[in-house]
């Protein structure tokens, strides 16, 4: 993706998660948002963004952050939202385990209270090591650490997984987590 687009992808992540507000909008109660009105309140408040230019950042985006209806007149942000939307999505039967990466720093505090959504809806989760690890190497030393997530189903636990492939749980307490420690050859 080149550099105007990612800049344009963290400009619509921030209004389709966060902050609706700041150019003028709301979301509807599942996160759409009509496309036109996106683009002019955008351009109302200094970004100017054209129609292609948002379909060309929603197609190539690395991570397919980004959805559109089917005729393609509203968009919403897939997950990672702070502002009270539905996503309608249904739960589903999660693999036998799944991954979180996070700063080292955040360790001792996750293995004593467990693993929690923060501002985020739902806590993310990867289906896959290497993810998790670029997950939590976003913001300096990573750990990551393996989620028992067949043990937290029959508790009980819910799971949900979206079109992007994010695996996202209310919380997970701390007896279903392991730390994986590269020298043991955990990984
Ligand atoms: C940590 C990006 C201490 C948690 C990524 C994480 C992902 C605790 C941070 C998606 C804790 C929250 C989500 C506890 C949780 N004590 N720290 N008890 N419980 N934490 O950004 O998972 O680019 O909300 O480990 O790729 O890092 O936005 O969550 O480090 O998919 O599409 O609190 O965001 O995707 O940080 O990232 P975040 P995350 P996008």
């Amino acid at each position: 993706m080149i550099q105007a687009d990612i800049k344009r992808s963290k400009r619509l992540s921030l209004v389709l998660r966060h902050r609706p507000d700041s150019i003028g909008l709301t979301l509807d109660d599942s996160g759409w948002v009509d496309i036109d009105r996106l683009l002019s309140a955008l351009s109302e408040h200094g970004t100017h963004m054209s129609h292609d230019d948002l379909l060309r950042v929603v197609a190539t985006n690395d991570k397919q952050r980004f959805e559109l209806d089917a005729p393609s007149q509203r968009i919403r942000a897939r997950q990672g939202h702070s502002v009270d939307v539905e996503l309608g999505l249904e739960p589903v039967p999660p693999p036998a385990v799944l991954y979180h990466g996070t700063p080292r720093r955040n360790l001792d505090s996750i293995l004593a209270t467990g693993l929690d959504r923060r501002k985020r809806h739902h806590v993310h989760l990867s289906g896959d090591i290497e993810t998790a690890r670029r997950v939590g190497a976003r913001r300096g030393d990573e750990i990551v650490l393996a989620v028992d997530a067949s043990g937290m189903a029959t508790a009980g636990l819910l799971f949900w997984r979206t079109d992007n492939g994010v695996w996202l749980t209310e919380r997970v307490p701390t007896q279903f987590l392991t730390p994986l420690d590269r020298t043991r050859g955990d990984e």
